[in-house]
């Protein structure tokens, strides 16, 4: 589904609107500090696409972003994914590999968005979703018991949210009600699903596989398992997108994160994950979300060891560990 297995475009977003904390805007610095990008040209021999900035998009957040419908600061989340989208889009509709680095998670929609349509143009596939996290994010606004719309990507994706300040987005449907189909969405790493989210993904009928199926069937079954829900009758998976957000790590790993849940996976269980979807060779985007480099009372050695083992999951689906 790409044009070379070899270019990389890169897309860095300094952004923390979709929740409340500081310093996950940091993140992507942080990443690319510690020589993510370095190893992915030196290392692994991508060929890079990287404007070199880290976007904070400042000409696109308004001074005054009041709560809106239970959204809290939705213009400048909304500005910013639509940019990112077109970011996004304007590489994967070269043929690019996409890799973006946030920033928190609500940055998905844009892209997600940008992936799921120019892979669409281009192939005329549908996109399957691999959403690697504790939480499902797939509040609607009026689920939300926070009103923070990292918690509502997935909603928003699927077409199950909807609202006129996402217009950008839904009234461009790739697939049958929203951007992605519900039947190509698979969770691996739920462990923090607050009620409203569990009838949804009841309801939809989503295919999620918590802690609990990992603790149960170990992760190498889980992977295939979800692998192959996502695989037709040919066996082929379909284009793949990789969201993970570093907190589906359990905080021995990745402490320095908003939202940590105990009882996570493993730092080799995520790259697991990430191996296993490199293996399938239709990986096409990948988002690596959630490092918050300021939620360390530690004087720095726990956001080192996050921001590390998030290098380690983007080399891992990247190709770092084929021999
Ligand atoms: N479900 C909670 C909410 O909607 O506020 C917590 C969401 C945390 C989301 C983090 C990024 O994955
Ligand atoms: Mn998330
Ligand atoms: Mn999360
Ligand atoms: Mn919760």
């Amino acid at each position: 589904y790409l044009s070379s297995k070899t270019d990389l475009g890169i897309t860095a977003v300094a952004f923390s609107g979709g929740q409340a904390k500081l310093g996950v805007d940091i993140g992507p610095k942080e990443l690319i500090k510690a020589g993510l990008l370095t190893s992915l040209s030196e290392d692994l021999e991508y060929t890079l696409h990287w404007d070199r900035l880290v976007h904070a998009y400042p000409d696109l957040l308004p001074a005054h972003d009041p709560r809106v419908d239970n959204m809290l600061t939705p213009l400048s989340v909304s500005a910013v994914t639509k940019r990112l989208s077109e970011q996004v889009y304007d590489h994967a509709i070269q043929g690019r590999l996409t890799l973006t680095l946030g920033g928190d998670h609500s940055i998905a929609m844009g892209s997600v968005f940008g992936s799921a349509k120019a892979i669409h143009e281009r192939t005329g596939k549908k996109l399957g979703l691999i959403w690697v996290d504790a939480h499902a994010d797939i509040n609607t606004p009026a689920t939300s018991g926070s009103g923070n719309i990292h918690g509502m990507p997935v909603a928003f994706l699927a077409g199950i949210a909807k609202h006129p300040l996402f217009a950008w987005m839904q009234d461009q449907v790739v697939g049958k009600r929203g951007v992605i189909d519900t039947s190509r969405i698979v969770y691996i790493g739920l462990r923090d699903v607050d009620k409203g989210e569990k009838r949804i993904l009841r309801e939809e009928g989503i295919r999620a596989f918590s802690m609990h199926d990992v603790d149960r069937h170990g992760i190498g079954k889980v992977v295939d398992m979800a692998l192959d829900y996502l695989r037709d009758e040919e066996g082929d998976t379909g284009p793949l997108y990789l969201s993970f957000d570093v907190d589906a790590l359990d905080p021995s790993f990745a402490a320095a994160t908003g939202t940590p849940v105990r009882g996570g996976l493993t730092l080799r269980e995520g790259d697991f994950i990430c191996e296993c979807i490199h293996e399938t060779g239709n990986l096409v985007g990948v988002d690596l979300v959630e490092v918050n480099p300021v939620e360390d009372r530690s004087g720095g050695a726990i956001a080192e060891e996050t921001v590390r083992n998030a290098v380690s999951l983007v080399r891992c689906a990247l190709g770092e560990s084929l021999l």
